[in-house]
């Protein structure tokens, strides 16, 4: 064992992120698999509630972004960000704006939904934005095997997790977050370039003891 401990819930994207780079890797680490009712023990290790979090020997990170990048120097290879500093420039804004662009309509979504009187107009502009980004995503494949070039890299982990819900969704899951994923990323057969990424990235290893969704209940 690495001496890595992985702190998740059941189902999380983000701690599928960090499970894609590790099964890459071929490092394991023990998963402490938490309570989504009881953030304790995520609390009492990282002074926050969010999950993943990395327990690397007592230095601790949290973040799936910011544990991606840990991992890439504790264990260069094999790699998930370029060696060319300019591509490694790239594949950052990638991650970057999928955290801060890319998943803010789903997130938002999820708010409007809770809010007393949602504003429904407001929830088909975002729902459009959503629809609009899978033609990048399908441009980005074109003549390459991954969103930024032949090799897997940061940008595949950081996205994957959560476009896989325009192509699957259990009928046992009831997560709003994923159902909206599912809803408004419904690739319906127009984009064969994303759906072959999609199950090349399904069928990579994971860190072993992190539950995602099964390929069973596929629609
Ligand atoms: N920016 C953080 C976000 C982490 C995050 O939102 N994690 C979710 C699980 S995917 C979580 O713990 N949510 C709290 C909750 O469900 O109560 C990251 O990339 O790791």
């Amino acid at each position: 064992m690495s001496g890595l401990r992985v702190y998740a819930i059941p189902f999380s994207t983000n701690v599928e992120r960090v499970a894609l780079a590790l099964g890459h890797k071929g490092v394991e680490a023990e998963v402490v698999m938490c309570d989504p009712a009881d953030r304790e023990p995520i609390r009492e290790v990282s002074g926050q509630d969010l999950v993943p979090v990395l327990d690397d020997e007592g230095f601790v990170v949290a973040d799936s972004s910011r544990i991606i990048e840990h991992l890439e120097e504790r264990f260069p290879d094999p790699p998930l960000f370029p060696a060319d500093p300019a591509r490694r420039a790239e594949t950052r804004v990638f991650v970057d704006w999928f955290n801060r662009v890319w998943k803010v309509p789903p997130n938002r979504i999820e708010e409007e939904l809770d809010a007393d009187a949602p504003d429904h107009v407001l929830i088909e502009a975002l729902a459009a934005e959503m629809r609009a980004s899978l033609a990048l995503f399908e441009e980005l494949l074109e003549g390459r095997s991954h969103l930024l070039g032949e090799e897997l890299s940061a940008a595949d982990c950081a996205a994957f997790p959560f476009l896989k819900y325009g192509l699957w969704l259990r009928d046992d899951d009831d997560e709003r977050f994923h159902r909206i994923l599912a809803e408004h990323l419904a690739l319906d057969g127009g984009y064969p370039r994303l759906e072959d990424w999609l199950r090349r990235m399904d069928d990579r290893p994971r860190l072993a003891g992190v539950i995602v969704h099964p390929p069973t209940g596929r629609r």
